[in-house]
């Protein structure tokens, strides 16, 4: 189905100003669902558009058409299942008939949907026919976010939307499908081709892009996706940053760029026709569409989820109905001889074609090491370095861990003075018995109380190293699935090192520098560790430190090599 031009408008599903004001007071008495942050991404591309054809989430019969055969109920092509999933207490609060109310995470009112389905998914289906081979893979991200977060039970319904998610960030750079279309009618660009990306641009995709456009006769349009995209990409307010650098390097006349909110589903085929869907709802002509396009990386396996050839096979096999012509990404490769970009088979014999990967690209980000200026543009890599800083300028914890009186706090303090004394970065400490004072005044010692204590530092920590900054943590942590998930909070920002100080409980009691082991024995103090309460001594730490005949300055120094050798500090 083709729309008359890219320049006509498509439908929305936000009702009028005055029937806003009425519905808003009426959704005050209707049955309230907190969107998630994928259902804000769906539910804004439904209301402005994005989503053409659809009118709502995805009713039980157009679900089992989607996922069966890409078709809605109306035969319209339709590759994603777009569903409201909910918990099943609330699904119990709702009937068909049932008005809802969906509110963003501060608690606007954005929409309001009449339930006319509910039904409990067959999930591994879904897995199966929408995420092809590997359904139970959950390295997919999109199949882990099926079977691990999404609610169990389906809600579908018409939208009658009431205003658009507020975005604070980039707002002149974001675009509903009707203000593209308008800005297309007043430059008068009637072919444009649109370039999908949820990476940083460099210059090998500049050139792609400048090529591709060039080749199809039309504008280009830079579309990258600022919803949510595979977890653990370069986060989207850095990357804006990178094509706003490299926006300029296009002819100013013949390019532009607007972000899209999507929530991908790194659905590879599929994802590739939805793409193309949205795209066209967006008023483009032309969509480039690369080998892997949207692919969710490598499965448990370790080998690719899809062909590197089946997203554009399926694209093409849909063209027509698209309604946008596929434009082949050519993969690009820099020629040193040449100094020039050639797409990878037209390189001139005899020539050497230089390439950096992504995982080359992290490595010299993270060592602080030259990215040469063929591979990428200059502001580009400054962006990407205030982002992802070497090793030595990020931040990271030292999580010390052992029983009470095993000299944790003498070498945490020791660490920290040397630290301090290098400079550069802010040092935290946060020892046991302060944290107590201060952070956990109201907890005791039981196992329940000791895991709130330990995550409550982990946490504090976590905000430290994601700041830059170097925190020094010094509590027993008796447990090791408590560190554990520290450490899982910690390593998404930077370095965890988890450092025993092993010193034996008959030397803490022997020690007793606080008088509490005489006291544990006694009775008069319960659940005291090493005596009266486990402790779980770890099996993985960084560094295992001997405090028995080793003096507290060679203790901490050896701290003090770790970070040097892990690359965290420069001697
Ligand atoms: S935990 O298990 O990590 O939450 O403990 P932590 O916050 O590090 O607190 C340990 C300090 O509290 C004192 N104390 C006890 N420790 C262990 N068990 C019991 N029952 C207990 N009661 C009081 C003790 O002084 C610990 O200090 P450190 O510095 O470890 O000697």
């Amino acid at each position: 189905m083709m729309t008359a031009s890219n320049h006509s408008t498509i439908p929305e599903l936000f009702v009028s100003p005055a029937e806003a004001a009425k519905l808003k007071i009426e959704a005050g008495h209707m049955p309230s669902w907190d969107l998630t942050a994928r259902q804000v991404c769906d539910l804004e591309l439904l209301m402005n558009g994005g989503f053409n054809p659809l009118k709502g989430f995805l009713s039980e019969a157009d679900y089992n058409g989607v996922v069966e055969n890409m078709r809605l109920t109306d035969g319209s092509l339709w590759p994603m299942p777009i569903t409201l999933d909910v918990s099943e207490k609330f699904a119990e609060t709702v009937a068909p008939g049932t008005r809802i109310a969906l509110r963003d995470a501060e608690g606007v009112i954005l929409a309001v949907m009449t339930v006319t389905d509910k039904w409990v998914p067959n999930k591994a289906n879904e897995a199966a026919k929408v995420f092809g081979a590997g359904a139970d893979d959950l390295a997919h991200p999109a199949i882990n976010y099926l079977h691990n977060v999404a609610g169990p039970v389906y809600l579908g319904g018409p939208v009658q939307g009431l205003a658009a998610p507020m975005h604070y960030d980039f707002k002149s750079r974001r675009d509903t499908p009707n203000e593209l279309r308008a800005y297309f009618k007043k430059v008068n660009w009637v072919k444009v081709v649109a370039f999908q990306t949820r990476n940083p641009l460099h210059r090998a995709h500049q050139e792609l892009t400048f090529r591709a456009a060039r080749e199809a006769e039309a504008n280009l349009l830079i579309h990258p996706v600022v919803g949510m995209t595979k977890p653990g990409d370069v986060d989207h307010f850095t990357r804006v940053r990178c094509y706003e650098a490299v926006i300029d390097k296009y002819p100013a006349s013949t390019t532009t760029m607007s972000l899209l909110n999507l929530a991908m589903r790194m659905a590879g085929p599929r994802e590739a026709v939805w793409h193309g869907l949205i795209r066209r709802n967006h008023g483009v002509t032309h969509f480039i569409v690369g080998r892997d396009h949207a692919g969710p990386g490598k499965n448990s396996q370790g080998k690719d989820f899809y062909g590197p050839y089946d997203a554009q096979d399926l694209f093409k096999q849909y063209e027509s109905e698209i309604g946008v012509k596929m434009v082949d990404f050519k993969h690009m490769v820099y020629v040193q001889e040449r100094d020039q970009y050639y797409p990878a088979n037209e390189v001139p014999e005899g020539c050497t074609v230089l390439d950096i990967s992504g995982t080359e690209l992290r490595r010299r980000l993270r060592e602080g090491l030259e990215i040469p200026a063929w591979f990428s543009f200059p502001e580009v890599v400054a962006q990407l370095r205030k982002t992802s800083p070497a090793r030595d300028k990020q931040g990271f914890t030292v999580f010390f861990t052992g029983l009470s009186g095993s000299g944790k706090s003498t070498i945490a303090n020791a660490l920290m003075v040397k630290l301090m004394e290098m400079g550069g970065r802010p040092v935290t400490l946060l020892d046991g018995d302060v944290v107590r004072k201060h952070l956990s005044s109201e907890l005791g010692f039981s196992k329940e109380h000791r895991d709130i204590n330990i995550r409550r530092i982990g946490y504090v920590a976590s905000e430290i190293t994601k700041n830059g900054g170097i925190a020094i943590c010094a509590p027993i942590a008796p447990y090791t699935a408590t560190r554990r998930a520290v450490r899982e909070m910690i390593e998404a920002y930077g370095a965890f090192i988890e450092v025993h100080v092993a010193t034996s409980v008959e030397e803490c009691e022997r020690r007793d520098r606080k008088g509490l082991y005489k006291l544990a024995r006694e009775g008069k103090i319960k659940e005291f560790t090493g005596i009266s309460d486990p402790y779980e001594a770890p099996t993985r730490a960084e560094l295992v430190i001997d405090t028995e005949g080793t003096d507290v300055d060679s203790c901490a120094h050896q701290v003090i090599l770790k970070l040097e050798s892990m690359g965290l500090i420069k001697a």
